[in-house]
């Protein structure tokens, strides 16, 4: 019974000792080496190349090395088993550090500022809104977006939040579904997405949606946030609504493609912060330690924490 790690860009030797060290007992293989395709139970996946797990007879589950699960099934060739994804409380922090950082740059035109320090100038602007009077709207409330829009809210933003179905979440308003989208939009200042990249959510941070966010706000027009996936966003369309004024600015640390290309004019866009899709890198001993605690479960016949619905993909 053995462990397939199956990785690109990441070094795979350090995860190989990583689970050594937390499963003694259990062989781990990479996809570079030759091994025995029958005794692999599980595999440990981060961007593993399309097709490569194809024929293992006997796997058993699939743990994403990551949050995200959207390049599992960007594989059409990938195994119907059970997928398991990370759900951290070191990475929901490392996120919630990142949203309350950047929502509160926008607040507090802290990119304003730095040009006039660079300029030398001494600008003591007295127009400085509250952040009771910021509405913030979080797309996407799981693990990521429910702990964002709770630390958003401690700072005093006036949050509120959207998902597929509808959540109950004390203190925050929440819309839910398409039908409850126009009017999540039309009263949020700074949007923050914190969604997966699903068949359903691809390319819809487009002009319509963006056209959609409130013009009325305090902030003099509204601002993007992505941390979720560069594949919800049409690049095009965030210059597009820039140049138009109808966007303020964007902060952003996913992409349509990754790395950003040096000719992307995201890059030197004054109104755009650009972030390597760092926002909440995982701790990798916590996710092997993670891993290895779900297999050890696994093995005991107990049930599977942080189960991807196959029919949701997320
Ligand atoms: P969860 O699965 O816990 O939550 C996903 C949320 O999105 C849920 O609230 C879900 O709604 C909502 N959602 C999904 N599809 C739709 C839809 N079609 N319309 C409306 N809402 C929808 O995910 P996490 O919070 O753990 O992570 C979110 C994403 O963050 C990951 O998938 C990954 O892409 C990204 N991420 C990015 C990182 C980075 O470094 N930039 C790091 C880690 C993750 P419902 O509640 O109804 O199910
Ligand atoms: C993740 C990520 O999905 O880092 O975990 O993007």
């Amino acid at each position: 019974m053995s462990l397939l790690l199956a990785m690109t860009g990441w070094h795979v030797e350090d995860w190989r000792s990583r689970f050594k060290a937390l499963l003694p007992d259990m062989p781990v293989v990479t996809l570079g080496e030759a091994f025995d395709r029958r005794a692999v139970h599980y595999v440990a996946s981060w961007k593993h190349p399309p097709g490569s797990l194809a024929g293992l007879p006997n796997l058993a589950v699939i743990f994403s090395l990551g949050a995200g699960v959207d390049f599992l099934f960007a594989d059409d060739r990938l195994p119907e088993v059970p997928i398991a994804r990370v759900v951290d409380p070191d990475l929901t922090t490392r996120m919630s550090e990142y949203i309350v950082l950047h929502c509160l740059m926008i607040l507090r035109q802290q990119r304003r500022y730095d040009r006039q320090q660079r300029d030398r100038l001494w600008d003591d602007d007295r127009d400085q809104p509250a952040a009771r009077s910021v509405r913030v709207g979080v797309m996407g409330l799981g693990e990521l977006g429910r702990d964002a829009a709770h630390k958003l809210q401690v700072m005093g933003f006036d949050v509120a939040g959207w998902s597929r179905s509808p959540r109950a979440i004390a203190g925050l308003q929440s819309f839910a579904g398409e039908d409850g989208l126009p009017d999540f939009l039309a009263r949020t200042d700074i949007l923050v997405s914190l969604l997966p990249l699903t068949e359903d959510t691809r390319g819809m941070i487009d002009a319509t949606l963006l056209a959609g966010l409130a013009q009325d706000g305090r902030l003099g027009g509204p601002y993007l946030i992505n941390a979720g996936r560069g594949g919800l966003q049409v690049e095009a369309d965030i210059l597009a609504a820039l140049e138009a004024g109808t966007l303020k600015g964007a902060t952003l640390d996913v992409f349509e493609t990754e790395p950003l290309p040096a000719e992307s004019p995201l890059w030197s866009h004054p109104a755009v912060t650009v972030t390597p899709h760092n926002s909440a890198m995982s701790e990798p001993l916590a996710v092997a330690t993670l891993i290895a605690t779900q297999i050890r479960r696994h093995q005991a016949g107990e049930p599977l924490a942080h189960l991807v619905d196959p029919a949701r993909r997320y």
